[in-house]
This record gives structure tokens, sequence and C-alpha cells, in this order.
């Protein structure tokens, strides 16, 4: 009988921590199921970002807060099940109250998780690329203090969860003061690592504060709007984890999409049969041992 799952080799201790200790750079890729979680260890990332903008979109939802704390956690759950990875979930604002995101902060932790970011925007969310969108931020010390209670919570019950806490102060254009002032806010409340977002019109100044933003912990950032600087170059910088946060979803979509639009005017499989996985590689990619590399799968 094969192993059907592989062996974990789950970190204890404090990831973030450790990661410092130990000079450690990750690249984190955003997604939203196993089969995705599979895919980014074979190709050799350190991380994985369970992205609410993949899981989102792969319900066919906008990025507003519809997806809930129990379907983000099913998939911490199947992903767990498949890679030893650690996996960073992605809390939007912690659904809403220091209650809702203190729970799924014990959910998240007892499923396997690494770690649980959570953004100070104002409930209902909003993706932070969406345009015209109402960019209200949550009080900076309300958001604090949800900090403070998911901490309290995760210790009374013995769990370990890294809290990321992320700052959209620069995508609501409120500047690089505010954004600096609200990291080391939530760094005192005790988050363990520092996120800062930010859209095309705030990346020079994302640039200019991102050494100030290291200095004050570890650093994750998503530079979805900066696509020409490596992650080699923003680990020189300073930062901890680079997040490729929202690729697997926009690849998938977009490669599915053009092999169906060939396929609804051809009529015929071999005309995009070239575009296909052949059905013994997503046998070997889903099969316990021996596991399809990404260089096999992609042949
Ligand atoms: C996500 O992946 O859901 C993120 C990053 O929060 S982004 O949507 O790119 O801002
Ligand atoms: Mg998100």
């Amino acid at each position: 009988m094969p192993e059907l799952l592989p062996a974990l080799r789950l970190e204890s201790g404090r990831f973030f921590e450790d990661a410092e200790t130990r000079g450690e750079r990750l690249i984190g890729i955003g997604v939203y199921d196993a089969l995705g979680a599979q895919l980014v260890e074979h190709a050799g990332f350190g991380a994985l970002w369970l992205s609410g903008l993949e899981v989102s979109s792969s319900k066919g939802l906008p990025d507003r807060n519809l997806v809930t704390s129990t379907e983000m956690l099913a998939v911490v759950q199947e992903i767990r099940g498949l890679s030893a990875l650690p996996i960073l979930v992605d809390a939007d604002n912690g659904y809403g109250s220091d209650e809702t995101a203190a729970r799924a902060a014990c959910q998240f932790a007892a499923a396997g998780a690494t770690a649980m970011s959570i953004e100070d925007n104002a409930f209902p969310k909003r993706n932070s690329f969406m345009i015209a969108a109402d960019r209200a931020l949550e009080d900076a010390d309300v958001f604090a203090d949800r900090i403070r209670a998911m901490r309290a919570e995760l210790d009374e019950r013995g769990l370990r969860l890294e809290l990321i806490a992320r700052t959209e102060a620069l995508v609501a254009g409120l500047g690089s003061e505010e954004a600096l002032a609200r990291l080391a806010l939530y760094r005192d409340a005790g988050a363990d690592a520092l996120f800062v977002q930010f859209t095309t019109t705030s990346a020079d100044e994302f640039l200019e504060l991102l050494p100030a933003a290291c200095r004050l912990g570890p650093v994750v950032i998503a530079p979805t709007k900066l696509p020409e600087i490596t992650a080699p170059e923003f680990h020189a910088l300073g930062v901890t984890i680079v997040l490729f946060a929202n690729v697997g979803v926009r690849c998938r979509t977009r490669s599915e999409a053009g092999m169906l639009a060939r396929l609804a005017e051809r009529g015929r499989l071999a005309d995009v049969e070239s575009e296909l996985l052949s059905i013994a590689q997503l046998f070997a990619l889903t099969a316990a041992e021996p596991r399809a590399s990404c260089e096999e799968l992609s042949a």
C-alpha cells in the first residue's frame, strides 16, 4: 500500500523569527486548491499563499469578503493533506470582528497553517486593485486590538500561528508616514511580520518606505504592480517573503479559456491536445508515489 500522504516536515517554532535567524528568504506563490499547491511545491518554491483573490475567483466571486473563514479552512485542510510547505492564509480583514478573526486564527492553526495575514481594510474589504472602490480603512487602534485578541485566543488554547499584519494605507492614498505608523503599531500589538500593499500609483512610495518597513520587522510583500523587479532583488532590500500572489488562478484561467475557445471553434479534441496534460501525466500528478516533476508535466 503506497503512502497516501507525503511525510510532513512542518516547522514548529516561530516561522518568521527562525527565518530571520537563518537568514532565509522565500518566494510564496498564490494558490486556491491542493492541486495548485502541489504544482508550487514541485516547482521548488518555498511557501504557499492561500490567496483570498484566488479562492474568491475560483468560486466565481469578487474579492469582497464573500468567502468565509470556514471556506478558507477547508482549503487549508486539503492543502495540508498534500503539502508540507508553509501555508500563509490570506484572511482578508479577519472576517469582520475580533471574535471572527480570533476564531479563524485558532481554526487555521489547528489545521496546520503556518501564518495568517489580516489587512486593515474596513469590512467589507475590497481587493486592492479594484478601481473606484471605497478605500475606508479600519481604525488603526481597533485593528491593533484585533491582533491582540487573536494572539490572546491562540495563547489561551496553546496554539501557534504566525500573524502577518497588512496595511492598505498606501492603497488608500494615506501616504508613507501613515503606512509606517500603522506597521509599527501592529508590530507592537504582536504581529510577527508586516505586509505593506501598494498599487501602481503608490509603487514609488512603496519602494521608498520599504527599507524603513524592513527595519520594523520581517516583511512580506506582493509586488503585483512592480513586475520588473525580481524576488532576489526584493530579498536584497530586506524583504523576507516575496509573494507572487495571484499567478495561479490567472494562468490557469487564461490557458483554459484559450483552449475552450479553440475547442468551441474546431470541435475536435486533436486541435487542443497539445495544450492538455496527458491522462498519464494527470495520474502521475495525483498518484501517491512517485509524483511527477514540473518538467514532466510541462513536457
Ligand atoms: C490576494 O492574493 O488575495 C492578495 C494579494 O491579497 S492581491 O490580491 O494581489 O492584493
Ligand atoms: Mg487578498
